[in-house]
């Protein structure tokens, strides 16, 4: 099973990122303890040059698995649902350039943070250009199968999808193949009645996981019950990898190692690369 850490070239306001702002030794350090891959978190597609990135990527024997987007939000309040046209308009922007990016690794695009908020004033109406938001990303990813991961994130974060069955339900109203759930254990553990039910609920159409404990430290730094968890999803037809997204605590590099022999030694599997 492939695993990424998610990883960020900017120093951010978004907490859960590994080695923010010191890419190139994130992936050495990360391809050092048996890492597949990153998930490269984002404000713009022109924070960082392709070529260089794949040059990089190349140099350490690592995939980009997808690119996680929330930094426009958190930094910039640029959001796909917001009623805000011309926010909106640049979020769809941002997506596609990220959709370029991952075009020829096969990677993903995460809508997690991106999706912003319900605003309060008409619902239906902003979850109705919202979703039109959503289409036109969908319709650009049809140019290269680029997958995107529709993330359910906490209460406490937003007033929209908290829960993997309403992503779940989203994503079979849309009828696009390109269009997964994300599940993050850390969001689950929050709002799901049964972390087990809601992912065999969402079983045919979960993309990719997050990963990170209770405290949102790495995995095996709380008391997550991974080891469930894992001999679950690993089983998921559709899942592409396993992703680890958690506040680099104490320091990336332990918080990056403690999770790969949680996440390995609860797959069973040994660290190769
Ligand atoms: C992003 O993957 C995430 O989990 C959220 O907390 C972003 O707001
Ligand atoms: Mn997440």
């Amino acid at each position: 099973m492939k695993i990424a850490a998610s990883v960020t070239p900017n120093k951010t306001k978004f907490g859960p990122l590994l080695y923010p702002g010191d890419i190139v030794r994130a992936l050495k350090e990360l391809s050092e303890m048996g890492y597949d891959g990153i998930e490269l978190s984002l404000r713009t597609p022109d924070d960082i040059k392709k070529k260089e990135l794949f040059k990089l990527l190349d140099k350490y024997d690592m995939e980009l698995l997808s690119i996680a987007t929330g930094q426009s939000f958190i930094e910039d309040s640029i959001s796909l649902f917001t009623l805000d046209e011309e926010k909106r308009k640049e979020a769809v922007r941002r997506i596609r350039g990220y959709i370029d990016i991952v075009s020829e690794t096969g990677g993903c695009v995460i809508l997690g943070g991106i999706k912003g908020k319900l605003e309060g004033t008409d619902d239906k109406k902003q979850f109705e250009s919202g979703s039109s938001a959503v289409a036109d990303c969908l319709s650009y990813a049809e140019k290269s199968g680029a997958v995107l991961l529709l993330e359910a994130i906490n209460r406490y974060e937003t007033n929209l999808f908290n829960t993997v069955a309403s992503c779940t339900d989203y994503v079979k109203a849309m009828k696009s193949s390109l269009l997964k759930v994300l599940p993050d254990t850390y969001h689950m553990n929050i709002e799901e009645r049964s972390i087990y039910d809601a992912l065999d609920d969402a079983s045919d159409v979960v993309g990719a996981i997050h990963c990170a404990d209770n405290n949102r430290l790495a995995p095996g730094m709380g008391h997550i019950d991974f080891r469930s968890i894992l001999s679950q999803v690993k089983t998921f037809k559709n899942l592409k990898y396993i992703g680890v997204e958690v506040l680099p605590l104490p320091e990336s590099k332990e918080c990056a190692q403690t999770a790969i022999n949680t996440i390995r030694g609860c797959l069973n599997e040994e660290v190769v690369k």
